[in-house]
This record gives structure tokens, sequence and C-alpha cells, in this order.
């Protein structure tokens, strides 16, 4: 055996959704706050996160987060999330499996019945607060960071599909918000490359005629998820498929997502504050998120602050190697 780099990981899902959290070999990544270090990352350190989602060590839907020493006095550990896709500037699936990590591993002081952990995001302070059972983290509620609506029932003119209405929130990451009828699609997986494609297409067209920007995050300026609401859908519960660039779906309801969906809600007056929101995924698991309170942006936009609840449990242990005459040192996407 021969290599040049060694990761050592901790894999876990999050309600069916793999967050590979890597605990060691990647270094301290240089920037004074987390969204400069994911920046950097994505400048000089990119092949960092192919090589360890790509296949043949990931696959085709596969994400992870690297835990760094955090950059602000309040918190116990730095998160930079990657995936097939890049680098988020938030991740709620993945934020659940690194608490989960965290706790079951010891890499925090851990106290029953729960444990608070101030997570360092590239979008903002996320605490974690795990309910611990017997050593065990039985459940995690993330504080995520202020959500808004950017857009609500917008039209666009989709290739191939004609004019699609959409709204558009942003929950950690962008999200177009587009109920299934509107591209003549059913719920279900067995349409799943049909419903793929139509979500590329969409992100392709606000990105080409519309494309958001967070107003202090820097670097956050596209739209790479559709959020297709099934048929049957409301403020209290609501199915979707999670459409992800480039051509996957979240197997986990989706934090930020369901972040992104609570604050388009509360923009209609459907959702208040201190009510349960049910999101179910395109797999059948949920999170239960909840809005706690109202904000504003420094650039003066309404904004609300969510709450997400789900599990994570850990699936192995691994170090993952790249030997020096190894064909594909960034994997492959198939
Ligand atoms: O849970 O926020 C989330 C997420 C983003 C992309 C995949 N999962």
């Amino acid at each position: 055996m021969r290599s040049s780099r060694v990761f050592s990981a901790v894999d876990s899902h999050t309600e069916g959704m793999p967050t590979r959290v890597i605990t060691g070999g990647v270094g301290v990544v240089p920037g004074a706050t987390m969204n400069d270090k994911r920046l950097y990352f994505i400048e000089h350190l990119d092949d960092l996160r192919k090589l360890l989602m790509n296949e043949p060590r990931g696959h085709a839907a596969m994400s992870g987060a690297i835990l760094q020493p955090p950059t602000r006095p309040d918190c116990a550990w730095g998160v930079l999330y990657i995936e097939v896709s890049g680098c988020l500037p938030m991740c709620g699936h993945g934020t659940i499996g690194v608490a989960t990590v965290l706790v079951e591993t010891g890499m925090v002081t851990v106290t029953e019945p729960e444990t608070v952990i101030n997570l360092d995001t590239p979008a903002g302070l996320v605490v974690a607060r795990v309910r611990v059972e017997e050593g065990r983290a039985a459940a995690v509620t993330l504080a995520n960071v202020p959500s808004y609506t950017e857009r609500l029932d917008e039209v666009i003119e989709v290739p191939g599909h004609g004019p699609v209405r959409y709204s558009l929130a942003f929950g950690g990451n962008f999200y177009a918000m587009v109920d299934l009828d509107e591209v003549g699609l059913p719920f279900d997986r067995s349409r799943q490359h049909e419903i793929s494609d139509a979500g590329l297409a969409i992100m392709a067209a606000i990105n080409a005629h519309n494309p958001p920007k967070h107003p202090t995050i820097a670097g956050v300026d596209h739209c790479h998820h559709v959020e297709f609401i099934a048929p049957g859908s409301n403020a209290r519960h609501s199915r979707h498929a999670m459409a992800i660039h480039p051509g996957w779906f979240d197997r986990s309801p989706c934090g930020t997502g369901t972040s992104a969906r609570m604050a388009e809600l509360w923009s209609r007056g459907e959702l208040p504050l201190d009510t349960d929101f049910v999101n179910e995924s395109f797999i059948g698991s949920q999170f239960t998120g909840r809005l706690v309170g109202e904000t504003t942006l420094p650039d003066g936009r309404p904004a609300v602050l969510p709450q997400i609840t789900g599990r994570a449990w850990i699936t192995g242990t691994a170090q993952y190697l790249l030997d020096p005459t190894d064909p594909f040192p960034t994997g492959f996407q198939f």
C-alpha cells in the first residue's frame, strides 16, 4: 500500500442522505472566516472535494463535511460542506450528521439529556441541540441561519417546458420552489430522470436570466436546487423531490430547503411562528421544522429564524487514501 494522502472519516446518514465527516487529513484551510475558508477551498483545494465525493470513493449523490478549527470564539467546531455539486455555504442534513458524529465519537463534551454545539459555518452561526440518550444522539435540532423569500410566484420561460411559475427563497442555499404539476410530472421515483432534467432546465433558466445573490455572504450567487412540491402538500405537511445540480436528488428532506420553504410559506402568511411544519423527502423520510423568530437582514429584508429537527446514524469509519499511481486522483462522475 502506498499513499500520498490519508483522510480519516466517520460516515453517517441523515434520514437516508450520506454525510462523510472528514475528521483528519485536510489540515487547516486558510481564511479569517469560515466563508473565506470556503472560497479559498473552492479556488485552491477543490481536488480534495472531488477525490472524497466522486466515484470511486463516493457516488453521484455523495455529500460530506470537513471539520475545521472555528474562526469565532463562541463555536466548538468549524464546518466546510462538500458535495458532488461543490461547496455549500450551509447544509442541514450535513450539520445533523456532523453533530451526531461529534457527540457519538466524543469530539465534544457530551451532557445528557442535551448537548449544545455551536458550529461556525460559511453561512454563519448554526446551533445544534442534540438530544442524547445513553450516549446516543437520538435527534438533533438546528437553529439555522436567517432565511428569506427572494421572489414569490414569478414566471420564467424554460426551454422544453414553456413558462414555469416558481418562487425563490434562501435557507442556507437558494431554492426555487415549483409545483410538480407545473412541469406535468407525477411524484414518482420511476420518473426521477424526467424530474431531474426539468429541475436542471429551471436552474439553468434562472441562472441565465435572473440569478439570485445573497446580500452578505460572498459567492452565494446562483440557484442549484429546485424543490418540486408534490400535489396535496400544504403549509403543515409537504412532500417534495429536491433536484440538485448536476443531476441528483436529496435523499433527506433537506434542512436548508425546508428552511427556504418555511420562509416562503411565512411570506404568504400561511405558516405562523412556533408552528410545526413536516417536510417529507422523495424517499419518505421527514424533518420537522418550525419558525422561532423574525429578523431583518442588513439590507432591510424581512427574514425568519428556522429550526429543523432530524436524526442521523453513523454507518462506518474509514481512512480514504490516494495512491500516487491512481489514474483518477480527483475521481470521476458517471
Ligand atoms: O440538508 O440542507 C440540506 C441539504 C442541502 C443539499 C443536500 N442536503
